[in-house]
């Protein structure tokens, strides 16, 4: 997959979509975490998530006019709920919202008709299933008392749903690797799986850690590559992989009804000539609110963001 990584790292700028039920209660992707929600309770967002001016093509056209050439979007977060047509778990926006339409699906078609890469983010970590065993004793980086094979198991049906039903997929973007050590994700496994099902698909993974075999891109959350300003990155050296830096449009990446870190046209264009000057990919982030629209605060900066990336961007 040499020639898909080079396609990767040629795009330079992408979009960064966190969107799940917590885009409900306007208070980032960590809520139920942050105002420490019981997993029973919080499950009933989902009760409340129905996108009615969900419009992908106004996405996938915001993300053009950017000058981005890709989106990478979260199909499951730390939270567990799937934002996809899974036979894995019911727990997701088919049959546990009164939406009941996927929402990759939609974006899917939309993104090939328009020339765009689709990626997606897919949590490692998840805070509800039984099997997982968020929050009971760890013996040697596993929880005792669960069935992890079984959950494993679950995460490679998972995949194996997103990289057949969803036409071809740029990027599987894991996230929440600290949860666990690292023998526990069964990296192998999971990484062959990947690689055999689609083999030009492309293997990132934001550990914070020296890039793991398997791996075709190696990411820096909040940061260029080789800087540590946000201090996720303490240690890690840039590799020889395609770069990929992840930053958000505000302060969280999920909605923040009361988030007004807004960053200036200025800083994100400085952020993404910097990543492209140390040969790195921009992945800037927005949250969309819960009636599926993204907020005019981005919006408006995104499109400043395209007149400069049409005027001095390369394609
Ligand atoms: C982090 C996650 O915990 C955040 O919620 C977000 O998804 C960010 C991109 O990665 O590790």
């Amino acid at each position: 997959n040499l020639q898909a990584r080079e396609e990767f790292q040629d795009m330079r700028f992408g979009l960064f979509v966190h969107w799940g039920i917590y885009s409900v209660l306007g208070d980032g992707e960590w809520v139920m975490n942050t105002q420490r929600i019981k997993y029973d309770t919080y499950k009933r967002l989902a009760d409340f998530f129905d996108p009615e001016a969900y419009n992908p093509k106004e996405w996938v056209q915001m993300a053009k006019n950017a000058g981005m050439k890709y989106i990478t979007i979260t199909a499951r977060h730390h939270d567990g709920f799937s934002m996809f047509d899974t036979e894995a778990s019911s727990y997701n926006i088919v049959d546990a919202t009164p939406y009941g339409k996927d929402v990759l699906k939609e974006l899917a078609e939309e993104c090939k008709k328009e020339g765009i890469k689709l990626n997606f983010y897919y949590s490692l970590l998840d805070w509800g299933r039984e099997d997982y065993g968020y929050g009971k004793k760890i013996v040697d980086g596993a929880p005792v008392d669960t069935d992890w094979e079984s959950y494993i198991e679950f995460m490679k049906l998972q995949l194996t749903e997103l990289l057949t039903n969803y036409g071809e997929i740029g990027v599987i973007w894991f996230d929440g690797h600290w949860d666990r050590k690292a023998a526990n994700w069964h990296y192998d496994e999971i990484y062959s799986h990947i690689h055999e099902l689609s083999p030009s698909t492309l293997i990132a993974n934001n550990h914070h850690i020296q890039p793991i075999e398997g791996e075709d891109i190696q990411t820096f959350e909040r940061d260029l590559p080789g800087e540590n300003t946000a201090g996720y990155s303490a240690g890690v050296q840039v590799s020889q992989l395609p770069l990929e830096s992840c930053a958000t449009m505000a302060g969280k990446w999920g909605f923040g009804l009361n988030d007004t870190k807004f960053k200036s046209t200025a800083q994100i264009i400085h952020f993404l000539v910097k990543a492209a000057g140390r040969n790195g990919n921009l992945l800037l982030n927005v949250g969309p609110m819960p009636n599926g629209k993204i907020q005019p605060e981005f919006t408006t900066t995104l499109a400043e963001v395209g007149e400069w990336t049409e005027k001095y961007g390369e394609t």
